[in-house]
C-alpha cells in the first residue's frame, strides 16, 4: 500500500517493479493518486483513495487470496491509518509479515501537507508491524528525539533505536544514517536478539528521491521470500547504492528519481545468489 505518483519514480512506481524483480508477486492498493511526488515539484494534483482501500481488501478476502506480506508506505492522511489497520486485519493471517515504512519526512522536515498528526498515526501503525524502515528524520519524529543532521554519533543512533522500542515490532531498519562525513547507509536492529547489522557506502552529494521506497520495497520482498536479515539488508542497500550512482553519473534531474531500472539486473543476480540460483 503506497501512493501512485505518476511521474518521479517513487512509491508504487518503484515498489511494483522492485518487488516483482525479487521474485515476489505484488498486488497493490493505492493510497492516493498524484501527478508527481511532492518533493521539489510544484502544482501537483492529488486524489485521496481512502474510500477504495477497504472495498479492495474485502474483495480480495472474498476471493480467498492469502498474503505472505503486507508492506505499506506513503499515506494520504493520518485518518487513513485507521483504514489501513482494518485492511491489515482483513488480509493478514498469523504468518503474514507486516512491514511499515513510515514515509512522512526527510532531512528534518515533513513532506508537504503533513504534520505531527502523521507521526501519531505512524506510531500506531509501526506498533502493529513486524518490520519498520524509518529514515533518521522519521525515527526522530516517532521516537520523540530531536532531529540531528549528519554526522550521526553512535549515541544518537542508540537513542533513536531505544526511543523506537514502543513503536516497533521485531526489526527496526533506520535508513540514511551518516556515521561519518561522506558515509551513508542503513542500520538494522533485531529487537529480539539485540543483534545489529549495517550496510554503509560512500555518500554522494545532494538529495535522491525515492531511495527510501526502493530500499523498503527490496528489503520487504526479500524478507517475505525468506532471506536472512543480513542478506536482505546487503541486497537492498546494494540496489539503492547502484541506483544512486547511476543517477549521479548521468546527471539526471534529481526530482525525476534515481536509475533503479539500470540497477535491477545486478540486483536480480544478487537475489538469485541468495536463493541458490532460483529466479
Ligand atoms: O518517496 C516518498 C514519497 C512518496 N510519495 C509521495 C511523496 C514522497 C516524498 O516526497 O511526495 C507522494
Amino acid at each position: 500500500m503506497h501512493d501512485i505518483s505518476g511521474f518521479g519514480k517513487c512509491s508504487l512506481t518503484v515498489a511494483l517493479p522492485v518487488v516483482s524483480a525479487t521474485g515476489v508477486e505484488c498486488a497493490c492498493i493505492p493510497t492516493a493518486l498524484l501527478s508527481t511526488h511532492t518533493g521539489e515539484f510544484t502544482g501537483w494534483t492529488r486524489r485521496d483513495l481512502t474510500d477504495q482501500m477497504l472495498p479492495i481488501a474485502r474483495h480480495w478476502a472474498d476471493c480467498g487470496i492469502e498474503f505472505d506480506g503486507i508492506y505499506s508506505g506513503y499515506l494520504a492522511s493520518p485518518e487513513q491509518e485507521l483504514v489501513l489497520e482494518e485492511v491489515i486485519g482483513t488480509l493478514a493471517g498469523p504468518d503474514t509479515l507486516v512491514i511499515c515504512d513510515p514515509a512522512m519526512a526527510d532531512n528534518g522536515v515533513y513532506y508537504s501537507g503533513f504534520d505531527d498528526g502523521m507521526t501519531e498515526a505512524f506510531r500506531r501503525l509501526c506498533a502493529r508491524a513486524d518490520v519498520i524502515t524509518p529514515n533518521v528524520t522519521e525515527a526522530a519524529l516517532l521516537s520523540g528525539a530531536e532531529f540531528r543532521p549528519a554526522p550521526h554519533s553512535r549515541g544518537y543512533i542508540d537513542r533513536l533505536f531505544d526511543g523506537l522500542e514502543r513503536h516497533a515490532g521485531r526489526f527496526i531498519a533506520i535508513t540514511g544514517v551518516h556515521p561519518a562525513e561522506g558515509v551513508i547507509g542503513t542500520v538494522v536492529r533485531d529487537r529480539q536478539t539485540g543483534e545489529e547489522r549495517s550496510a554503509m557506502s560512500a555518500a554522494l552529494p545532494g538529495m535522491f528521491y525515492g531511495t527510501g521506497d526502493i530500499f523498503a520495497s527490496a528489503f520487504s520482498a526479500l524478507l517475505v521470500r525468506g532471506a536472512s536479515v543480513g542478506d536482505a539488508l546487503d541486497a537492498a542497500a546494494g540496489l539503492v547504492r547502484e541506483s544512486i550512482e547511476r543517477c549521479y553519473e548521468r546527471g539526471a534531474p534529481r526530482p525525476y528519481g534515481v536509475d533503479f531500472e539500470g540497477a535491477l539486473p545486478d540486483y536480480v543476480r544478487r537475489v538469485q545468489e541468495i536463493f541458490g540460483g532460483k529466479a
